[in-house]
């Protein structure tokens, strides 16, 4: 079995998928959480002066997407043929285009317009897209089961750590007091997963 470590910062961001992974699968790796202090001496050693990377017996691989996806292809959570993986893909897409408002909103200059795009994400951008992943996960077995197949996969995870964990205890307020029955029960059905709810339970405890 390989030996896997996971460099990132003391946050969640963007290593909780991988570390959500790890868990649900329970395979033991490495979560090595760096101090900014000590960022700037290891930064240069890094593939691409990014975090987080993921060193699987020696060989190292950054960018946060490629790690998940790779550590599901690993684990068996990327579907079970090509249109299985492509509809888990289409889930991850519309993630991502969730995040281009929030990480607008994060990164504003002034609180006015932090303030702002908070009220668009909140009014607009964030039902639109949790509109979207509810009809996603409604067309497979009417939205009671997975997004994707009949089991849990990388889709369902990404989701859940985009929607339901990210933001901590603001996440109710940005995206899950919407219209969203599916999607919110989906939430609730990854948290009560045992080997992640342990995770949730025990992991360090960090605001973002
Ligand atoms: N697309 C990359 C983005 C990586 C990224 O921006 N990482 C940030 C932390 S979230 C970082 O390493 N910041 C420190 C730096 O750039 O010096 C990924 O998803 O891995």
């Amino acid at each position: 079995m390989p030996t896997y470590k996971l460099t990132y910062f003391n946050s969640r961001g963007a290593a909780e998928v991988s570390r959500l992974i790890f868990a649900l699968v329970e395979q033991e790796y490495e979560d090595i959480r760096v101090e900014r202090s000590e960022w700037e001496k290891l930064k240069p050693e890094t593939p691409l002066g990014q975090l987080p990377i993921l060193n699987v017996d020696g060989k190292v691989l950054p960018q946060s997407l490629a790690i998940n996806r790779f550590l599901a292809r690993t684990f068996n959570l990327y579907g079970e043929n090509d249109w299985e993986k492509a509809e888990i893909d289409a889930v991850l897409e519309v993630v991502q285009d969730l995040f281009y408002p929030v990480r607008k909103m994060f990164y504003a200059d002034t609180d006015e317009l932090k303030a702002r795009y908070k009220k668009e994400f909140v009014d607009v951008q964030g039902p639109k897209y949790c509109g979207f992943l509810e009809k996603l996960l409604k067309a497979n077995n009417g939205g009671d089961g997975f997004f994707v197949g009949s089991k849990v996969s990388l889709a369902d995870i990404v989701v859940f750590a985009a929607v339901g964990d990210a933001l901590g205890d603001k996440s109710r307020d940005y995206y899950l007091d919407h219209k969203e029955p599916k999607l919110k029960a989906l939430i609730e059905r990854i948290r009560a997963i045992p080997q992640i709810n342990t995770w949730l339970q025990t992991r360090p405890k960090t605001e973002l």
